[in-house]
């Protein structure tokens, strides 16, 4: 503990230094998200970093969570340097949903809009019409069902499957998941209620249907925060990556929180439910960056140009 606090001040000093903003996720280490919220940076979802960034002051910004959320901060602010601790921190739903297929199956499909999560690549982005966060993707969706659109939906199949259940949408979904929200158990959940029959169980939409279907709450990651600090229960069942614990512990304090199950016959695998390419974020890493400017983020043109627009639909529609 002690070193850690003499590495999060010498972070804090390097940020200081470089006139950096520190941008974390959710799911990243406790020790980054406490540093983010001490220095002026931010801890949020993917939708919140992306304006956070946008409309910080700071010429550079460190972006504390995977690939695709530099890239979507650095698409953003082409004119700020985007450093990021790892560069092979990555997503599942990225790396199973590369470009030139994913430009194949849009084309095979012209009458369709090409709506994509926010978990893809810069190149998937600049094929799409609209990128969504699971913060906005029932709104956005709703809206183009409404207009009498229908929609190509990538890269994941449950959050694809759960909104348009959810809105009616025609839509042709992508073959993705997230690998961590996929292992949530339905069965072991329902044992779990069982003996927990007080608890409210909050679910993110990227798990399984068997899961989902058990919900008081469905939601993206700040909902399911929301659902903590204002719920009246004493007990959560949260399946959702652990590292929202840390928060959640923070903003609701003396609230008891549950991990959902990930593994069968009742065992929990205590890995299961934390992302390994956002565990790739750590102190040390950020202080290297910091010492020697690595890692920034380039996004080419024309690519750049064409997920921007496709990334501002969605921050003016949900402004
Ligand atoms: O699972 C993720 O990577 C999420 C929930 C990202 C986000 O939208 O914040
Ligand atoms: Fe991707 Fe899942 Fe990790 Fe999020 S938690 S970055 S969706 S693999």
């Amino acid at each position: 503990p002690k070193d850690r606090a003499a590495a999060k001040a010498r972070a804090a000093q390097l940020l200081k230094a470089r006139g950096a903003v520190l941008v974390a996720h959710y799911y990243v280490d406790g020790d980054l998200q406490d540093l983010a919220l001490e220095t002026g940076g931010c801890v949020s979802d993917s939708l919140e970093m992306a304006r956070f960034g946008r409309d910080h002051a700071a010429q550079t910004l460190v972006v504390a969570g995977v690939r695709f959320m530099g890239e979507t901060a650095k698409i953003l602010s082409p004119e700020k340097t985007v450093l990021m601790p790892d560069l092979d921190a990555t997503c599942s739903l990225d790396l199973g949903c590369p470009a030139e297929d994913f430009a194949a199956f849009c084309d095979q499909h012209p009458d369709r809009k090409v709506v994509v999560y926010a978990n893809t690549s810069a190149a998937v982005k600049a094929r799409a019409d609209w990128m969504v966060t699971s913060s906005c993707a029932l709104d956005i969706v709703g809206h183009l069902h409404a207009q009498g659109q229908k929609i190509l939906w990538a890269p994941d199949r449950h959050l694809g499957r759960y909104i348009q259940e959810q809105t009616g949408a025609d839509m042709l979904l992508w073959n993705g998941a997230c690998i961590v929200h996929d292992e949530f158990k339905g069965l072991e959940l329902q044992m779990l209620r069982e003996q927990h029959p007080d608890a409210l169980i909050l679910v993110h939409p990227e798990s399984p249907r068997s899961v989902v279907e058990q919900a008081d709450v469905v939601g993206s990651t700040s909902a399911l925060i929301k659902a903590v600090v204002e719920g009246t229960q004493q007990r959560y069942i949260v399946a959702t990556d652990n590292g929202i614990l840390h928060r959640m512990r923070q903003l609701a304090p003396g609230k008891e929180l549950i991990e959902a199950p990930t593994a069968g016959n009742g065992a929990t695998c205590k890995s299961c439910a934390h992302c390994p390419w956002m565990a790739m974020n750590a102190l040390t890493n950020l202080i290297e960056v910091l010492e020697t400017g690595a890692n920034a983020i380039q996004v080419p043109e024309p690519t750049r140009a064409q997920a921007q627009a496709c990334i501002e639909r969605m921050l003016d529609f949900t402004a």
